[in-house]
C-alpha cells in the first residue's frame, strides 16, 4: 500500500544503494546496439557541488537515461579535473599536502553526485592528479614533443620582486602581487610551448563539419583564430646595410601614406637603431611598458604613448625616410611585431599622429569627397588611391593586389595569412600539475624521458609551509636524475604542466579508463568517438574546446585515431541565477545543493532544475518553484495511492475500438504525452516543456478518474496503460520516485533498462468532431472527422460522401463553401 506521503529521503537513498549494487550502469565496451556518449564537463573538485555543477550533470543524465530507454549503449562517464592553483594555495594554509586536499573534496563531491542520482558508470571513474591518469598526460606531452609540437622558447611570466615568485595570472590582483601588494612586473623564462599554430587553418575550417554546435561558440573560436589575410611588405633600416624590418598589413594599397614605422617596445633591433640623443627616454619607456598587461596596451580607451629611436627606414615606395618609434600599442607577437604607421587610414594611427604632431597624408580618397582638403578623421573605408604615384587611381581593393605584386617582383614582400592564435604556453612554475617529462644533460641536452620510466611522479619530500612557486624545486630526490642517453647526471624540468593539458583528453580515457599498457586502445576509441553530446558551461567555449579540437587532430595525424573533431554536439547550459544575478559566494546568493537535497530531495531538485527553462537559458532559482516541483511529485504519488489497486504494469495495450469514450480520450492523452515528450527531447532537449506535457498527462489522468467508479477490466487495461507510460515517461527526469513507483505497480528490474514507449501516430487526432455536409443549402450527410482538418481535407471528405453524390448526380459543383471545423456546402446548378 502506498504511504499517504511522498517520503523522498527513504526512497532515493534504497534506489542509489539498488541501482550501484546491481551495477545496472556499467557500459559495456561494445555491443550491438548503437553507441551513445554522453558527456559532461567534468568538475574541479573545489569543496562541494554548486547549483552550476546540478544543472549541468542534470542535463547530460536526462539525456543519458532517455538514450538508454531508447535502446543505445550509453557511455555516460565521469572524473575530476584535479590538479591546480587551488589545492596549491590551500596546501600553504593548512600545510598539508595538495593531494590530501584534493582527495577530501573528491570523496565529499562524489557523494553528493551519488544523491543527485545519476547514472554514471562509476566503473569508469577518472582522476587528472592520480599517477594512472598523468603518466598518460606526460606521455602525450612526449608525442607531440617527439612530433617537433612541443617545444621551448623564452616568454614572460608574471613576476613578483619581494616574494621572488612567479605568479599565474589568477594570483596578480590589480598589477600587485596577490600575497604582498607588491608591485608585479614581467620577467622572461624558458618556456614549453604546443604548437596549436601548425592547426590554425584546421581549426578554422572543420568548425564548418561542426553544425551540432551553438553558432554563438564557433564565432568566439572563429575569433580566437583570428585569420587575417594581408601583406608583408619589408623597409631598409637607413644606415644598416641588408637590415630590414617586415610588417604585417592588411592594407598594402596604404603604403604611400606611411609617416612613422612603429615597433613593440621588445622589438629585438630597438636597442641598435636607437641613437644616442633618444637612448634614455627609449629605456624609461621600455621599462614602463613592462608593467601593462596586453589589455591596457591595445585597449582603444587609453591616451597613445610612444617615443621616437631616432632611426629611419626607408619606404621603398618612394624612397622617403620614415622615422622608427616604439610604441606599447603595437605587440611583439602579433604579425612581425612592427606596424607601418597610416594616419590617414588607421584611426588608432591617425590619434598618434594628431598627438605627436607626425604628417598625415591622404592616399585613399573617399568617392564623395572632392578635393585635396585635409582629412578630419581617418578614413578607413575602400576608395581611389590618390598621392600613390603609379598606382594613383587605382580603387583600393585592386591596388591591394598591384602594390603586394610590385613588393614581390622587387623582393619588397609577398602575401601573408596571419592569425590571432599563438601558440600554447604549457609550462607552469607551480607543484600541484603534471610535471613536465623531460631531463637537461650537459652532455646530451634537453632528453625526453622514456616511455618505459614514465610517470614521472610528483615528489612527496616537500615542505608544504614555505611559500614559494617551485615547491617542487626543494625536492633535490626529484631535481637530481641521470640522463636517459649518457647515464650522466642530469636535472629534471621543474615545470608542471597547465592543467587545461589535463582536460584536453579525458574523454578518450574514459574509454579505456583502466589500461596500463597503452593510453588507450585506438579499437575502442574509435568505436565511442565522437563525443555524441557534450554538455557543459559557455566558459569554455574557447580554451578548452579549442585545446580539445587541437589534441584530436594532432592524436589523428599519429594514428592513433581516426577521429577529426571531438565534440559531435554541444550543449552550452545557461547559468543559475538567483534574483536576476549569477549565484557567487562572494554575493552571498548562493543555494547549497545538500540543503535542497536534504529538504525536498534529489528528484525536486532535477525537476526544478529541467522545468523553469530550456538548457540552454538562464535559469532563475526561486524557492516557490521547487516548492511547486514538490508538491506536483505529491501529486503523482497519491495518484499512485488512488489507483495501486487498479491497474498492472504488464497487460497489453488495449484496442481502443474496444473502449468507451473516457478511455477512449485517456488513451490519446496517452498517445498525445508520449509524442510531444519524445519530440521535445528529440528535438534540442526542452526538457521545460516535456516536463509540461507529463504535467498534462497526470491532469488528463485525474480528471479521468473523477469521472469515473466502476471500472470493467478493459477499462483496467486502459488506466494501466496510461499509468505505465507516464512513469517512463518521468524516468529520465526523477529517476528515484520512477522505480519506486515502477516497484509499487508490479514492474520488474529496474524501470532505467525498460524500453521508452512508442506512440502511436493514428491515435494523436485529438478530437473528432462532426461536420455538417448541405448540398444548396440543404443537411445532406454529417460526418465524424478529426478536428482541425485543412480546408481542402474538408472538401475531399465531403465530396466523397456516398449521400452527397446521390444529390449530385454526376455534376460537377460551380463552387464549395468550406467553414472549417463545422460545415461544407457544396454548390450545383
Ligand atoms: C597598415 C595599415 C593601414 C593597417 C591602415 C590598417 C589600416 P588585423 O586585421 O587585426 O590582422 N598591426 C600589424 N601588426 C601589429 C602588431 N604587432 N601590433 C599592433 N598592430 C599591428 O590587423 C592588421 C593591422 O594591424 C595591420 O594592418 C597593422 O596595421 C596592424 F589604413 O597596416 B595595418
Ligand atoms: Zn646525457
Amino acid at each position: 500500500m502506498v504511504d499517504q506521503v511522498y517520503k523522498p529521503q527513504e526512497i532515493e537513498k534504497k534506489w542509489q544503494t539498488y541501482w550501484e549494487e546491481k551495477d545496472i550502469y556499467r557500459t559495456p565496451d561494445k555491443n550491438d546496439k548503437p553507441k551513445f556518449y554522453a558527456l559532461s564537463m567534468f568538475p574541479y573538485p573545489s569543496g562541494r557541488l554548486h547549483m552550476g555543477h546540478v544543472r549541468n550533470y542534470t542535463i547530460t543524465d536526462v539525456i543519458a537515461r532517455y538514450k538508454k530507454m531508447t535502446g543505445h549503449n550509453v557511455l555516460h562517464p565521469i572524473g575530476w579535473d584535479a590538479f591546480g592553483l587551488p589545492a596549491e594555495n590551500a596546501a600553504m594554509k593548512s600545510k598539508k599536502p595538495p593531494a590530501e586536499w584534493t582527495l577530501n573534496n573528491i570523496d565529499y563531491m562524489k557523494q553528493q553526485l551519488k544523491t543527485l542520482g545519476l547514472s554514471f558508470d562509476w566503473n569508469r571513474e577518472i582522476c587528472t592528479c592520480l599517477p594512472d591518469y598523468y603518466k598518460w598526460t606526460q606521455w602525450l606531452f612526449l608525442e607531440l614533443y617527439k612530433a617537433g609540437l612541443a617545444y621551448k622558447k623564452e616568454a614572460a611570466v608574471n613576476w613578483c620582486p619581494d616574494c621572488q615568485t612567479v605568479l599565474a595570472n589568477e594570483q596578480v590582483e590589480n598589477g600587485c602581487c596577490w600575497r604582498c601588494s607588491s608591485e608585479v612586473t614581467k620577467k622572461n623564462l624558458a618556456q614549453w610551448f604546443f604548437k596549436i599554430t601548425d592547426y590554425a587553418e584546421q581549426l578554422l575550417k572543420d568548425l564548418d563539419k561542426l553544425p551540432g554546435w551553438p553558432e554563438k561558440v564557433k564565432i568566439m573560436q572563429e575569433n580566437w583564430i583570428g585569420k587575417s589575410t594581408g601583406s608583408e611588405l619589408r623597409f631598409p633600416v637607413k644606415g644598416m646595410k641588408d637590415i630590414t624590418i617586415p610588417v604585417f598589413t592588411t592594407r598594402p594599397d596604404t603604403v604611400f601614406g606611411v609617416t612613422a614605422m612603429v615597433l613593440a617596445p621588445e622589438y629585438p633591433l630597438v636597442p641598435d637603431l636607437t641613437t644616442d640623443e633618444y637612448r634614455q627616454s627609449v629605456e624609461a619607456y621600455i621599462e614602463r611598458s613592462k608593467k601593462l598587461s596586453e589589455i591596457e596596451r591595445t585597449s582603444t580607451e587609453r591616451d597613445k604613448t610612444g617615443v621616437p629611436t631616432g632611426g629611419y627606414v626607408i619606404n621603398p615606395f618612394n624612397n622617403q625616410e620614415v622615422p622608427i618609434w616604439i610604441a606599447d600599442y603595437a605587440l611583439l607577437d602579433y604579425g612581425t611585431g612592427a606596424v607601418m604607421m597610416v594616419p590617414g587610414h588607421d584611426t588608432r594611427d591617425f590619434e598618434f599622429a594628431r598627438k605627436f604632431n607626425l604628417p598625415i597624408i591622404e592616399v585613399i580618397r573617399n568617392p564623395e569627397k572632392k578635393d585635396d582638403s585635409l582629412l578630419e578623421e581617418a578614413y578607413i573605408e575602400p576608395g581611389i588611391m590618390v598621392n600613390s604615384g603609379e598606382f594613383s587611381g587605382l580603387p583600393s581593393e585592386e591596388g591591394k593586389t598591384k602594390v603586394t605584386q610590385w613588393a614581390q617582383e622587387k623582393a619588397y614582400g609577398r602575401k601573408k595569412v596571419q592569425y590571432k592564435l599563438r601558440d600554447w604556453l604549457v609550462s607552469r612554475q607551480r607543484y600541484w600539475g603534471a610535471p613536465i617529462p623531460v631531463v637537461y644533460c650537459d652532455t646530451c641536452g634537453t632528453q625526453p624521458v622514456k616511455d618505459k620510466d614514465l610517470p614521472v611522479l610528483l615528489p612527496e619530500d616537500i615542505d608544504f609551509s614555505v611559500t614559494s612557486d617551485s615547491l617542487i624545486k626543494s625536492s633535490s630526490s626529484f631535481i637530481n636524475t641521470k640522463c636517459p642517453k649518457c647515464g650522466g647526471k642530469a636535472t629534471r624540468e621543474t615545470d608542471t604542466m597547465d592543467t587545461f593539458v589535463c582536460s584536453s583528453w579525458y574523454y578518450f580515457r574514459y574509454i579505456d579508463p583502466e589500461n596500463d599498457e597503452k593510453i588507450f586502445d585506438s579499437n575502442k576509441v574509435n568505436y565511442w568517438m565522437n563525443v555524441d553530446q557534450y554538455v557543459g558551461g559557455i566558459e569554455h567555449a574557447i580554451l578548452h574546446l579549442m585545446y580539445s579540437r587541437f589534441f584530436t587532430k594532432a592524436l589523428r595525424d599519429r594514428g592513433l585515431i581516426n577521429a577529426d573533431e571531438p565534440f559531435e554536439n554541444l550543449l552550452t547550459q545557461g547559468m543559475v541565477l538567483k534574483d536576476g544575478a549569477k549565484m557567487s559566494k562572494s554575493k552571498g546568493n548562493t543555494v547549497d545543493p545538500d540543503d535542497i537535497f536534504k529538504r525536498y530531495g534529489a528528484d525536486t531538485a532535477r525537476l526544478f532544475i529541467l522545468s523553469d527553462s530550456p538548457p540552454d537559458r538562464d535559469l532563475d532559482w526561486s524557492d516557490e518553484g521547487v516548492e511547486g516541483c514538490f508538491k506536483y511529485l505529491s501529486r503523482i504519488w497519491r495518484l499512485f495511492g488512488l489507483v495501486e489497486d487498479k491497474i498492472s504494469l504488464n497487460v497489453t495495450e488495449p484496442d481502443i475500438n474496444t473502449l468507451n469514450d473516457l478511455e477512449k480520450n485517456l488513451l490519446r492523452e496517452t498517445h498525445k504525452a508520449i509524442f510531444g515528450i519524445t519530440k521535445d527531447i528529440e528535438q534540442e532537449f526542452q526538457f521545460n516543456t516535456v516536463v509540461s506535457k507529463t504535467r498534462e498527462l497526470v491532469n488528463a489522468i485525474y480528471a479521468y478518474l473523477n469521472n469515473k467508479k466502476d471500472f470493467s477490466e478493459t477499462d483496467k487495461k486502459a488506466l494501466s496503460f496510461a499509468m505505465r507510460n507516464l512513469i517512463k515517461l518521468l524516468a529520465p527526469l526523477v529517476p528515484h520516485l520512477a522505480d519506486e513507483l515502477w516497484a509499487i505497480a508490479g514492474g520488474e528490474d529496474s524501470i532505467h533498462l525498460s524500453k521508452w514507449p512508442e506512440y502511436n501516430k493514428e491515435l494523436l487526432i485529438a478530437d473528432v468532431i462532426e461536420i455538417v455536409v448541405q448540398v444548396n443549402g440543404k443537411v445532406r450527410d454529417k460526418l465524424q472527422l478529426s478536428s482541425d482538418l485543412p480546408r481542402e481535407e474538408l472538401e475531399k471528405k465531403a465530396l466523397e460522401s456516398d449521400k452527397v453524390k446521390k444529390f449530385l448526380n454526376g455534376k460537377q459543383p460551380v463552387k464549395v463553401i468550406v467553414v472549417p471545423n463545422k460545415l461544407v456546402n457544396v454548390v450545383v446548378k
